[in-house]
């Protein structure tokens, strides 16, 4: 039995409660506290540590937001580069899916020549909408978190990730002596509403889609911003691990293994075989895609064994081993051509916009219709202007 007479022994009950109900939450999606109970946890434990701030440790849970406002972003060069990834599209012209996803078919192609067998397993995982980062952590403990930049220098956000109840400050179980975690922070499409809906009350600056939101938010000097924001992890991969002898022989055991060690991990990753097997997991997903709590804009497609991985090597900044599979943009920017007006049966006078054909969420859009008179008037709409048109 811990010693509960003292301070130091309830701090460490507290800290142990409150990642325990944020590995439940985040992690396994299983929450097992109110809000209320959390938040009264996290009191006890703030005003235990203001108490006897000799007790204070970086990866408390109260050590979550700092409170100054950092000068600006240092760089940060990846001790691996962040890879970058290829991708593939719908081709609607296709009669049969070889045709109609011709860089995914070629990708599966090269794989199998290259491996000289087919019937490969690949991990099929979505792809999150969001900002891609990478956590460093030494000896369990979260030392710096860093933006994907080019791949090859990003820079420092530590203190606005540590923020991200969804970020571990400090690995569970054994931890490896160096490791690296790469993933997107996004922001979950409630979060988002919820933001929107707040910030529109308050007549305060919107934000322009979820992605936006997570990139802003992480840019934000100030961490305390940061935590007020609706932000979400999950981890993709790995960049360095010492000793190398813990990584797994397949990506999709590691993504298991980082879930144990407390990074959210996608649910909807699964493993699949052959070309058939990765546009079926394209079909099913996209087919979900509007129900998921978040946006993503595509699947990922990953050799799932290491040493297939290594026989494939790289082109450029991109593995020759992975490729996004995109589905059709359900967002598109075009030029405003022409408003004509248009009476209807009834007598009304419509406008509608004539567009420079784009192709959203898979079907060619010419025309937008802005309702009335008002309504142009208040988005201000130019003939010549840009615009977005979005799948509603
Ligand atoms: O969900 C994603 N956005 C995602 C991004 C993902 N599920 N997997 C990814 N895997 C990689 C490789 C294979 C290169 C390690 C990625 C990204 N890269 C990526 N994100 C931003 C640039 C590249």
């Amino acid at each position: 039995m811990p010693d509960q007479s003292t301070p130091a022994a309830r701090i460490a009950r507290l800290r142990r409660r409150i990642e325990d109900a944020n590995y439940r939450y985040y992690v396994l999606d299983d929450p097992d506290i109110p809000d209320a109970e959390y938040d009264r946890l996290l009191r006890e434990l703030q005003a235990l540590e203001a108490a006897h701030p000799e007790l204070v440790t970086p990866d408390s849970p109260s050590q979550r937001v700092g409170t100054r406002p950092a000068g600006g972003f240092a760089e940060v060069r990846h001790a691996l580069p962040m890879l970058s990834l290829g991708n593939g599209f719908e081709h609607h012209e296709g009669h049969d899916d070889a045709m109609r996803y011709p860089e995914v078919a070629d990708f599966v192609r090269r794989v199998e020549q290259t491996l000289g067998h087919g019937d490969t397993v690949y991990s099929v995982e979505p792809k999150f909408d969001g900002l891609a980062i990478s956590l460093r952590y030494e000896h369990g403990l979260l030392v710096q978190g860093a933006t994907r930049g080019d791949g090859s220098v990003g820079e420092d956000v530590t203190a606005n990730l540590r923020t991200l109840r969804a970020i571990p400050l400090r690995l569970r179980g054994d931890a490896p002596d160096v490791l690296e975690v790469r993933g997107e922070v996004i922001m979950p499409r409630a979060g988002f509403d919820a933001f929107n809906a707040r910030a529109l009350a308050a007549g305060e600056k919107l934000l322009a889609n979820p992605r936006n939101g997570a990139a802003g938010s992480l840019r934000q000097l100030d961490p305390r911003i940061t935590a007020r924001r609706p932000l979400a992890f999950f981890a993709y991969g790995i960049g360095v691990i010492e000793p190398a002898s813990l990584l797994p022989p397949t990506h999709s055991a590691t993504l298991q293994w980082l879930r144990t060690l407390g990074f959210p991990v996608a649910p909807e990753i699964a493993t699949a075989q052959g070309f058939a097997g990765l546009i079926a997991y394209y079909r099913r997903i996209g087919a979900a895609r509007d129900r998921l709590p978040y946006g993503i804009d595509g699947v990922v497609y990953k050799l799932d064994r290491y040493v297939d991985q290594q026989a494939l090597g790289y082109v450029a900044r991109a593995p020759r081993w992975a490729i996004a599979h995109k589905f059709p943009a359900e967002e598109q920017m075009t030029v405003l051509e022409a408003i004509d007006v248009q009476i209807g049966r009834t007598g009304a006078a419509t406008p509608v916009a004539r567009l420079t054909p784009v192709q959203v969420a898979g079907v060619t859009v010419t025309n937008a219709t802005l309702h009335n008179a008002d309504q142009i008037e208040r988005l201000d709409v130019r003939v010549g202007d840009t615009v977005i048109v979005r799948r509603a």
